[in-house]
C-alpha cells in the first residue's frame, strides 16, 4: 500500500504515561501529525500532556487523543484503520512490575496479547509495509543475572509476570517482522526516570519523599530492596532512542541504557543530599533504616511488604549497538537524574496542599 502523502502519523498508545508524554512532545516538534491512545479512567488522567492537549474543537488539531484499550481488539483495529499511522509506538502497558504479582492475568492480557492484538490490527488492515511498529521492550527481560553488561545477546530470563509477558511480546514482535516482513522493532530500554515517571516507581517515590520531608510535609519513607542495581537513564533521551530505531530502513532490536548502574540506597543519598538532609544508613537487611546526618532523625525504614517475590538484583546495560547503528547517545547519568528529579518535587511539594490523611 503507497502512502498518500509524505505525512508522518504517529499512533502512540500509552499517550499518558511517562514515555507518551515525551515522545508526543518530540513527535510534535518533527511535524508529525500525533494520534494518542487513552483509557478511559474516572478521573482526568491526561496531566503529563495538559501542555500540549488541543482543545478536540480545534478544526485541525496535531494531537488527537482516542479512547482505547489494549485488551480490546475490535476497538485498535478501528483506531488503527481510521487513523492509518506511518509509525505505532506501543509505549500501553501495566508497568509496575510488583504490581503485576497481583495481576498477573490482566498484565498478561495488556502488555502480552494487547501486542499481538495491535500487530494483527496491522495485519488484518494491509498495513504491514506502510505502518512501522515499535515495541517497548524493557530491560527485565534479563531478569536473573546471566551476564553484564547486558546487550542484544544476553539470554533472557524473566522473574516476573511483567517480564514474562513481555518476553512474549518481544518474541512476537520479532515473529511479526521475520513472518510478514513488516519494519518492527524493539527497544529494550533500561529504565528512565525524569520529573514524569510515576510516584510508586522507586526513584519517583524517593525524590517525592525527600522533597516532602524538606517541607515538613512527610516523617519518613518506607522503602522496599535497597540493595538492587538499575541502570538509571532519562526518559528524554531514551525517546529519542525509539524515534531512531523507527527511521532505520530496516527493523531491528537495540538497547538503551547508560551503561552505569546505581543501587537503590545510592539514589537514597543524593536525593537526600540534594533536598537538603544529608542522611547515614545504619543496619542490615530488614534492620537497615537512614537517619539524618544533622538531627538523628529517623527518615527511611526498609518494609518488606516492598520486597517482590523474585527480585531482579543488577541491571547494566551496554549501549554500544545503538551508539554505532543509530548514533544514539545519552547525556544524562543517575546522579544528574536525580537532582533534576528532586529539583522539580521541590517544587512540587512547595505548592502542593496539605494532605489531610498523612
Ligand atoms: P507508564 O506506566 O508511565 O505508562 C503506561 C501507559 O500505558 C499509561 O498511559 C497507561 O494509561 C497506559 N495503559 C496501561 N494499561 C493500558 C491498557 N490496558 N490499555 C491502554 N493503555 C494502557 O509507563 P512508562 O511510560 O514508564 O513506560 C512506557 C512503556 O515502556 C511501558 O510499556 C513500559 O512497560 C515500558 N518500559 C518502561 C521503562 C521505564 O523505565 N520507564 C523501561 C523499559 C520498558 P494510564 O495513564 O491511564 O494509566
Ligand atoms: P523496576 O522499577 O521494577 O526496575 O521496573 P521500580 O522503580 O519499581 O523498582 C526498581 C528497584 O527498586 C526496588 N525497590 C522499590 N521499588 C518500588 N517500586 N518501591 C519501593 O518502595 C522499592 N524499594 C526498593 C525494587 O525492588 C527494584 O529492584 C521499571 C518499570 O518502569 C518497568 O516497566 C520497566 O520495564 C523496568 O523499569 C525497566
Amino acid at each position: 500500500m503507497a502512502a498518500p502523502s509524505d505525512e508522518k502519523v504517529a499512533l502512540i498508545t500509552g499517550v499518558t504515561g511517562q514515555d507518551g508524554a515525551y515522545l508526543s512532545r518530540l513527535l510534535l516538534e518533527k511535524g508529525y501529525v500525533v494520534h494518542g491512545i487513552k483509557r478511559r479512567s474516572s478521573s482526568f488522567n491526561t496531566g503529563r500532556i495538559e501542555d500540549i492537549y488541543e482543545d478536540p474543537h480545534n478544526p485541525d488539531p496535531s494531537l488527537i487523543l482516542h479512547y482505547g484499550d489494549l485488551t480490546d481488539s475490535t476497538n485498535l483495529i478501528r483506531i488503527v484503520q481510521d487513523v492509518k499511522p506511518t509509525e505505532i509506538y506501543n509505549l500501553a502497558a501495566q508497568s509496575h512490575v510488583a504490581v503485576s504479582f497481583e495481576t498477573p492475568e490482566y498484565t498478561a492480557n495488556a502488555d502480552a496479547i494487547g501486542t499481538l492484538r495491535l500487530l494483527e490490527a496491522i495485519r488484518i488492515l494491509g498495513l504491514e509495509k506502510y505502518t512501522r511498529f515499535y515495541q517497548a521492550s524493557t530491560s527485565e527481560l534479563y531478569g536473573l543475572v546471566q551476564a553484564v553488561p547486558q546487550s542484544e545477546t544476553t539470554p533472557f530470563y524473566p522473574r516476573s509476570p511483567y517480564a514474562a509477558a513481555k518476553l512474549y511480546a518481544y518474541w512476537i514482535t520479532v515473529n511479526y517482522r521475520e513472518a510478514y516482513g513488516m519494519h518492527a522493532s524493539n527497544g529494550i530500554l533500561f529504565n528512565h526516570e525524569s520529573p514524569l515517571r510515576g510516584e510508586t516507581f522507586v526513584t519517583r517515590k524517593i525524590t517525592r519523599a525527600a522533597a516532602a520531608i524538606a517541607h515538613g510535609r512527610q516523617d519518613k519513607l518506607f522503602l522496599g530492596n535497597l540493595d538492587a542495581q538499575r541502570d538509571w537513564g532519562h526518559a528524554r533521551e531514551y525517546c529519542r532512542g525509539m524515534w531512531m530505531m523507527m527511521q532505520q530502513d530496516d527493523p531491528d532490536d537495540y538497547v538503551l541504557a547508560t551503561g552505569v548502574t546505581t543501587r537503590v540506597r545510592e539514589f537514597v543519598r543524593w536525593a537526600f543530599e540534594d533536598a537538603g538532609i544529608p542522611i547515614e544508613f545504619r543496619g542490615e537487611g530488614v534492620d537497615e533504616k537512614g537517619y539524618a546526618q544533622d538531627d538523628g532523625r529517623l527518615l527511611i525504614e526498609v518494609d518488606p511488604r516492598y520486597f517482590r517475590p523474585t527480585e531482579v538484583e543488577l541491571l547494566l546495560g551496554d549501549p554500544t549497538k545503538a551508539k554505532e547503528k543509530l548514533g544514539w547517545t545519552h547525556d544524562t547519568g543517575p546522579r544528574e537524574l536525580a537532582r533534576e528529579m528532586v529539583e522539580a518535587d521541590m517544587i512540587v511539594m512547595r505548592d502542593a496542599p496539605i494532605d489531610k490523611s498523612q
